[in-house]
């Protein structure tokens, strides 16, 4: 027989949170979420599916309509064995339980119920009939208390009056939560009736093993975003005729220079959606001032990401010595490089991130057409800055809760801005991991496989893993 799924049913007062914890729970951001009260009007059930099998669910309610007529009830009939489902079998047929019943059903069918409160209103004589009500249920049950409006002051009173009531009393806040704080959510699960802890655990595991998975993907979208930028070129063959005059070779050189940007920056693009779609996005929006909102071309991204210069200088050594390429970082900020016709030389044509140019532009003569050729990225910042952004997006990415959906940063309760310093996390490795990024970014300029692509990964999922559980600053303030 197929093992029984973990069931649960959120409960609460209208605008409580319900849908956002159940929204961040399932990484659901497309449930119906709102400041107004009365969002969710019928039950639903919400499962997280696992490589086609459900490993858990949870139903997101509208709350009781008439909790008093309910417990009096219960309290008449204390000596029935199973209040929830003697309740449904008395009421099924009046209408004017009927909202009530569609949420006892479940409980009466037994799942088990998260209350959520919010924690920073004063308790109210019915949060007391509920408490109570939902304890008569005798269903495991856990409350989560969410602070709202971050007010401290009644917190210890909730915790007091839940504890006696639920088997166990967290503080979840359904905006703000990462995945390791979803992990020990599910976990403390386990504790609350013993008879489900084999389920639960079985569930716990599929959402690490498929997170780890997530990962891995995130990472391979990485290095192939890498590989493919670092290798890019863009040629134009154009007929002598039409670069007679300077205006002419100007005007070909501005629209490769613009092509070869447009399509790093859609390569950037394509990789973060490939992101998104790795850790379930579908609502997504950054602050306007965040790095990420930023060109990713822009003076500001380049020096607020990638390695120091001296950081720089140092990998530019050991990388150009090891493969016999000079980066001419002694004359950074000057150097123009051969055959090339560039920045600040021809007014600005290409990007520039360090004093230095993105890359360089070959002019070939053939029969009767000159070709120009842009590519590959030859500035040794670069993929330093590129990898930096990339993999905050994906911090971005496995740590915006999906409750939170587009939520307005900008309200009055929002979390406060954190002291966080503008750079990347490249910077933070040491120096022989900057060594091997920065061979492997070598090679792939080059075109080749690089034996030290399986220890670039090892170094991004390192990354990773450290943002995911909140080992690593992931600076989502950025
Ligand atoms: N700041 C913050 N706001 C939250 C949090 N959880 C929910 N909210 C906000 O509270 C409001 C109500 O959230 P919902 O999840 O729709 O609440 P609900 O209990 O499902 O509401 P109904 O379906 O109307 O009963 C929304 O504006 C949410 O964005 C939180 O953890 N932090
Ligand atoms: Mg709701």
């Amino acid at each position: 027989m197929a093992a029984k799924i973990p069931r649960l049913a959120i409960m609460g007062h209208p605008n409580a949170g319900k849908s956002s914890v159940v929204a961040t729970l399932t990484e659901n951001d497309c449930i119906a979420i709102d400041k107004r009260a009365g969002t969710t009007t019928a039950s639903d059930v919400y499962p997280v599916v696992i490589d086609g099998r459900t490993v858990i669910e949870f139903i997101d309610t509208p709350g009781f309509q008439n909790p008093n007529a309910i417990l009096e009830w219960f309290q008449a009939n204390e000596n029935e064995r199973d209040l929830a489902r003697s309740f449904v079998k008395a009421y099924k047929a009046d209408p004017l339980y009927a909202h009530d019943i569609a949420l006892l059903e479940p409980v009466a069918e037994g799942a088990g119920i998260i209350l959520v409160v919010d924690g920073s209103k004063r308790i109210k004589e019915k949060d007391r009939v509920e408490i109570e009500l939902l304890r008569l249920t005798a269903r495991p049950r856990m409350a989560i208390l969410n602070n709202l409006s971050k007010q401290n002051r009644y917190m210890s009173q909730w915790q007091d009056a839940l504890s006696k009531a639920f088997n166990s009393v967290r503080e979840f806040n359904a905006h703000r939560a990462t995945y390791a704080e979803r992990i020990r959510l599910l976990n403390a699960l386990k504790a609350i009736d013993q008879r489900w802890e084999p389920e639960v655990e079985r569930a716990v595991d599929a959402f690490a093993s498929d997170w780890e998975r997530r990962t891995d993907q995130a990472v391979s979208t990485i290095l192939d975003l890498l590989k493919e930028a670092l290798s890019y070129k863009v040629s134009e063959t154009v007929k002598n005729s039409k670069i007679v005059f300077q205006s002419g070779r100007d005007r070909v050189k501005a629209e490769i220079t613009e092509a070869f940007e447009d399509g790093l920056r859609k390569m950037e693009t394509d990789a973060q959606e490939q992101i998104r779609g790795h850790f379930r996005h579908n609502v997504w929006n950054v602050a306007p001032d965040s790095i990420l909102g930023q060109d990713l071309l822009s003076e500001e991204v380049g020096q607020a990401l990638g390695l120091s210069r001296r950081q720089l200088a140092m990998v530019g050594m050991a990388a150009g010595a090891a493969s016999g390429v000079t980066l001419d970082l002694a004359t950074a900020g000057h150097s123009l490089g051969t055959g090339a016709l560039l920045g600040a030389a021809t007014g600005g044509f290409l990007g520039v991130m360090g004093g230095k140019a993105l890359a360089k532009l070959n002019i070939e003569r053939a029969p009767n057409t000159h070709v120009f050729t842009i590519g590959p990225v030859s500035n040794p910042r670069f993929p330093f800055v590129l990898l930096d952004r990339i993999v905050l997006y994906c911090a971005r990415a496995m740590n915006w809760a999906h409750g939170r959906q587009a939520a307005d940063e900008e309200a009055a309760d929002k979390v406060p801005d954190q002291d966080v310093s503008k750079h990347g996390f490249t910077e933070e490795l040491s120096a022989q991991e900057q060594r091997t990024l920065a061979k492997f970014f070598g090679a792939a300029r080059r075109g080749k496989a690089s034996d030290l692509e399986e220890d670039c990964r090892d170094i991004i999922k390192r990354i990773l893993r450290g943002v995911s559980l909140s080992e690593i600053d992931s600076r989502s303030t950025l």
